[in-house]
């Protein structure tokens, strides 16, 4: 009894280190590319109108997207929270670049629309080599397309950046404090389907 106690415990500060340096890393890889990301929010000012965004094509999808947290064997692990309402620009092509993605993201509150962060989707090809990488960090997927409103079968990797505030870090596919409430159309979507690829 009281070796498995001290074991437990053991295993809850392991836990702790190991949290405690993941979070350290991603600290220090934001550090890393605090230009490049100063870079990216400085580009991304004249958007938070989000009708400059459509003028240059960022095409608003409607759909306020969010995750219950649920968890599904096979799936992507998406925390419980919203990601919101993406606005993609399919005009943006090629390689990924850190100032120009290619899906801006929107939190409704009240009337308006608030830039909350953005997003980079690279389709997998048959050419793909290697997942794709910003600031460091990999890219989630391959996965399915995020039905209902990409298609299935577009199965490729993506990367959020959450340019204000997100308390599951820069990086994290969704955000708690994010909602979709209050707005006419809210979707809540099932964590999408992992593919295999590189
Ligand atoms: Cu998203």
């Amino acid at each position: 009894m009281r070796f498995a106690k001290s074991a437990c415990w053991a295993f809850v500060v392991a836990l702790g280190l190991v949290a405690t340096d993941a979070a350290l890393r991603i600290g220090a890889a934001e550090e890393a590319y605090r230009s490049q990301i100063d870079l990216l929010r400085k580009s991304l000012e004249k958007y938070q109108d989000y009708k400059v965004a459509v003028r240059d094509l960022y095409l608003s999808t409607v759909g306020c997207v969010h995750y219950s947290g649920e968890k599904m064997a096979g799936h992507m692990e998406y925390p419980k929270g919203a990601m919101g309402v993406h606005f993609v620009n399919v005009t943006v092509r090629g390689a990924s670049d850190p100032t120009k993605p290619n899906v801006l993201i929107y939190e409704p509150v009240g009337k308006e629309l608030k830039l909350v962060a953005v997003e980079w989707l690279v389709p997998l090809a048959a050419d793909t080599k290697e997942r794709p990488s910003l600031f460091g960090q990999s890219f989630m997927g391959p996965m399915e397309g995020h039905e209902p409103l990409i298609p299935k079968d577009y199965v490729h990797y993506d990367l959020h950046a959450w340019l204000f505030n997100n308390p599951l870090g820069m990086f994290a596919p969704t955000n708690p404090d994010v909602s979709c409430a209050g707005y006419d159309f809210p979707l809540l979507e099932m964590p999408t389907k992992m593919m295999a690829g590189p």
